[in-house]
């Protein structure tokens, strides 16, 4: 007997393409919904530390396509700490605890977590919870509290972005609405 997760996620899997448009880059890999099927997922894909630069692992609530443009994002933002690629296990081992931490509902306000992701870029990689709302002061600092504990971060490591600033200022310049 499996034990199912409260929620059915699904994989998607991002990979930069000159040739397309950053949708087109974006596939859907698989869904699961028991912890036996997280696992044997999570083993067989490459970790993110093996992953060429510009490529992305999303993995959300099946309802909700990880991109802004969802009706579930749209009015959201993210908790986001960047890691350096020089250490690889750093960056594997944060990755599968915060995806335990999702998909496990350890999180105060269960309804307003979207999805995680992790960003591999040249130098950086970045790891990211996607909240629904970012209005709610209440929700986003319990579930940073939260992400902060459990991943052992430092101060002022973690910061929420709002997905609609996201959007205009990317890269660095994309202002914190909140800090821990
Ligand atoms: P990124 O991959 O989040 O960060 O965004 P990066 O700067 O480390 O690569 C890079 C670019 O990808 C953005 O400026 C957008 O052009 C595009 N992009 C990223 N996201 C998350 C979305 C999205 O949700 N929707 C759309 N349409 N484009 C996105």
């Amino acid at each position: 007997e499996k034990h199912p997760l409260e929620h059915t996620w699904t994989l998607w899997h991002w990979q930069s393409d000159r040739k397309k448009c950053w949708e087109e880059m974006l596939s859907n890999v698989t869904s699961f919904n028991t912890v036996e099927d997280f696992f044997s997922v999570h083993y067989f894909i490459k970790p993110p530390s093996d992953l060429k630069a510009f490529n992305d692992y999303m993995v959300f609530k099946h309802d909700i396509r990880p991109m802004w443009e969802d009706a579930k994002n749209r009015k959201g933002g993210r908790w986001i700490f960047f890691l350096n690629r020089e250490s690889k296990e750093l960056v594997d081992n944060m990755w599968h605890d915060l995806l335990l931490c999702t998909l496990g509902e350890s999180f105060e306000y269960p309804f307003q977590i979207c999805g995680a992701v992790v960003n591999v870029r040249n130098k950086a990689a970045k790891i990211s919870l996607w909240t629904k709302d970012s209005l709610n002061q209440h929700a986003i600092l319990a579930i940073g509290r939260k992400i902060k504990e459990v991943l052992q971060l430092c101060e002022g490591q973690l910061q929420y972005q709002v997905h609609s600033d996201a959007m205009i200022h990317t890269g660095p310049n994309c202002n914190a609405l909140y800090k821990l």
